[in-house]
């Protein structure tokens, strides 16, 4: 089957977005609580197996702050920190502190140009997605994104594949059709369980991930053109790759 789209995820492979951007949020919000919790940049890369903020947040506490969680307003206050951290991240990312990573803005071109379709499947909060395009690609960059499946959308967050198949369900295409790229083991494993060719650009806090099942594992996008995802793409599907 030809190529159709490519799915992007976004936190490590649009934007390096996680040590600079996502762990200064949550240690902003943190701290205008007076919650004495700080996310050093080692202990931030050990919870990023857990993906999205919010249960993010709480895995932390399961461990490091149990009693939190005997709060009867738990949920109420892991919402609320998301929520605050949300507000910072956004600002972080309107004052252009985080850039795209090389070689996206020229491959988000390159398939407008040619007619491939574009998409998005994240775990992040839809609001820092928006912010991220708008502010690295333009105003209008959100738009060029046909679906963006972002956040709390499905119930259960990657490495599920809950996330690919909603976006496989509003494109209308089969995951063969597609080729998501990701930067994470946990994002290429929800891209492959939902049928997914995928394409790994590994980010620093993904340096040795396990990569097995990706078509290609590069440093990043930077001298990788559509043509070469497309043959990526059409050898995998003859079996070839
Ligand atoms: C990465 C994530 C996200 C971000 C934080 O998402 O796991 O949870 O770290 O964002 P992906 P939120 O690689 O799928 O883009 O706090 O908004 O969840
Ligand atoms: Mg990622």
């Amino acid at each position: 089957m030809a190529l159709q789209a490519l799915v992007f995820d976004v936190d490590g492979t649009l934007a390096d977005t996680e040590r600079d951007g996502h762990r200064p949020a949550f240690n902003a919000a943190f701290a205008a609580v007076g919650l004495d919790w700080h996310w050093d940049v080692d202990l931030y890369g050990s919870l990023l197996g857990v993906t999205g903020g919010k249960e993010r947040i709480r895995h932390f506490c399961e461990r490091h702050d149990p009693a939190f969680l005997d709060r009867p307003d738990a949920d109420e206050a892991i919402a609320a920190l998301h929520a605050a951290k949300t507000r910072r991240y956004v600002e972080y990312v309107d004052a252009g502190r985080i850039g795209l990573r090389p070689g996206v803005a020229r491959l988000v071109a390159e398939a407008r140009a040619a007619g491939t379709r574009l998409a998005i499947a994240t775990t992040t909060n839809p609001d820092n997605v928006t912010a991220l395009l708008e502010a690295d690609l333009g105003p209008q960059a959100p738009g060029w994104f046909e679906v963006i499946g972002a956040g709390d959308v499905v119930p259960r967050k990657k490495p599920a594949p809950d996330i690919y198949r909603w976006v496989l369900d509003r494109l209308g295409l089969a995951p063969e059709e597609c080729l998501a790229i990701e930067d994470s083991a946990v994002g290429l494993h929800a891209a492959t369980a939902a049928g997914l060719p995928t394409v790994v650009t590994r980010s620093p806090y993904t340096a040795h991930d396990d990569a097995t099942g990706a078509l290609a594992v590069l440093a990043d996008l930077a001298d990788t053109t559509l043509a070469d995802l497309t043959d990526l793409h059409s050898r995998a599907a003859a079996g070839q790759s």
